[in-house]
């Protein structure tokens, strides 16, 4: 006979957390969001990873790729760099995030001197930058030959049909500065000369980066910075369970500190062949996720194959309609609670403790806030990085609104079939599982995710809790009533300001 939940499938709108005692040393200046990204042992000090905050970014072309990686692990969260692409793209992607340094810039809205003023106002609108770099070729590291910022044109009374050549500042009025210019140099010379940034090049005058006054400020201040041994920022990268045997080599190559298996569905003999075969191959020492599982059985099978962290979540994500196409899947909530149950059991049993990540539909910042509570130690989120500058799509205006681009990995823009891989030989998608939309834009990474994480802290001392785990073990939750849902946001009233008040949800 079949099997029955007793309990309906719950998603994080359906429950609040219910305060507890608030002592004068649950203050958020007090809270570490610090918590493990891979599984260890009981009594052992520290995971292999941990991570600064407990956010990583989606392993989708709409969200994860170097730019993310870099802004994501400068604030302590990580990026899984998308495996939906050749293995050589992916490699590349991630070994130009184990290249980078912080502070120097290669640009990505690069001109030609015959472009026209078109071109800047599309690029700026594209991309949100305000300083471009012109070279020769119009390429990241061709020989420079001048720079546009705002302050060379005036759009109300130039023509668009101007070249670039004729009102950029050209070269000789520029300063640059030799190629192997340490930060704190470049920083000296920003100051001294009143400049906005400034450009770096080799000794033939080609353009290798730029550094921007902003940049060195920033840099100063990230405590939480993901960095490896060597200092480098670290990073992940998705896997399948198909072409293993070739990705895997060449992205431990490239520098992946982490990697993660990418599936719709993790409860599979795949995933079992893909964890043997890493742990065959390269023993502990590469440490790989796994999932997705949404029940007690999922976790158990997934943590006794091997994984060293275990993501949640079927059919939760804002893009994904596996849920109306194949009628599998299981409220967010519900799946969280009782997968951390299986969690803590196995713990209990063995000693070993594997970091769980709910992955998909968070909506609003406190469901953030609820799935730690409810027993994970990070979670994975799409649609929320997708919205910003560092995500990999484009900036486009709709009806007078600037939106970015969102596709789901089982779109059929994505066509990433491996996610949904059933075995066999075929490899076709044969029906979707994602769309294709649209989020608002809404800027710069690392002063949402502070908004964000200001509000999980502010959480977790109305808890009592000054760290993850003693929220997870502190939380009062409360299923709600779809009245009391009304009751909790501005009701009875009439708004002044609608578009303010739709900022509560992210
Ligand atoms: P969200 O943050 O709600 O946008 O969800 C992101 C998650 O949705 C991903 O991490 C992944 O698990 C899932 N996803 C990605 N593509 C698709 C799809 O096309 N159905 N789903």
């Amino acid at each position: 006979m079949a099997i029955y939940f007793d309990e309906p499938s719950r998603t994080f709108n359906e429950y609040l957390l219910v305060p507890g005692y608030t002592s004068s040393k649950h203050v958020p200046e007090n809270v570490s969001l610090k918590t493990p990204l891979t599984k260890y042992r009981r009594g052992e000090e520290e995971p292999a990873i941990s991570l600064g905050i407990p956010m990583v970014s989606a392993v989708m072309q709409a969200v994860s790729d170097d730019k993310m990686a870099i802004a994501l692990a400068t604030e302590g969260g990580l990026s899984f760099i998308y495996g939906s692409q050749t293995v050589e793209d992916q490699a590349a992607m991630v070994a130009r995030v184990k290249d980078y340094k912080a502070g120097f810039v290669t640009s990505d809205a690069n001109l030609s001197p015959d472009m026209t003023l078109a071109d800047v106002v599309a690029l700026r609108d594209r991309l949100g930058h305000s300083t471009m770099p012109v070279t020769a070729d119009g390429g990241a590291h061709g020989k420079l030959v001048g720079i546009v910022t705002e302050r060379d044109y005036r759009l109300s009374r130039m023509s668009l049909d101007e070249k670039v050549s004729d009102f950029m500042t050209p070269r000789e009025k520029l300063i640059v500065a030799p190629a192997d210019t340490t930060l704190k140099a470049a920083n000296d010379i920003i100051w001294e000369h009143k400049l906005n940034s400034l450009p770096l090049v080799d000794d033939q005058d080609n353009l290798m980066y730029l550094v921007f006054r902003k940049d060195y400020a920033s840099h100063k201040s990230n405590p939480n910075e993901m960095l490896d041994v060597h200092k480098r920022y670290m990073v992940g990268a998705g896997i399948n369970t198909r072409d293993y045997a070739e990705r895997v080599p060449a992205l431990i190559e490239a520098g992946a500190d982490v990697l993660c298996i990418d599936s719709s569905e993790g409860y599979s003999d795949w995933q079992k062949f893909t964890l043997a075969w890493i742990r065959e191959n390269y023993g502990d020492t590469v440490k790989v996720g796994a999932g997705n599982v949404v029940d007690a059985e999922g976790f158990r099978f997934l943590a006794e194959a091997g994984a060293d962290f275990i993501k949640i979540g079927i059919g939760g994500g804002s893009i994904c309609i596996t849920r109306e196409q194949k009628g599998i899947g299981r409220g967010q909530a519900t799946a969280t609670i009782e997968v951390a149950k299986a969690r803590d059991e196995y713990f209990e049993e063995t000693g070993v403790y594997i970091p769980l990540c709910s992955d998909g539909g968070i909506v609003y910042d406190h469901h953030i806030t609820l799935a730690l509570a409810m027993g994970s130690d990070f979670v994975m989120l799409g649609r929320y990085f997708a919205r910003f500058d560092e995500s990999p799509t484009n900036r486009v205006n709709v009806n007078g609104s600037y939106m970015k681009e969102y596709w789901g990995e089982g779109s059929a823009r994505a066509r990433n079939w491996q996610r949904y891989d059933l075995g066999g030989d075929k490899k076709g998608m044969t029906f979707e599982e994602g769309v294709d939309s649209y989020v608002p834009y809404a800027g710069p990474l690392k002063d949402n995710v502070a908004v964000t994480l200001a509000k999980v802290k502010s959480t977790m001392c109305n808890c009592g809790a000054i760290t993850i785990p003693e929220l997870q073990q502190k939380a009062k939750l409360t299923v709600v009533s779809s009245t009391s849902i009304v009751e909790g946001g501005a009701h009875d009233v009439l708004l002044k300001d609608k578009s303010g008040y739709s900022s509560t949800s992210n």
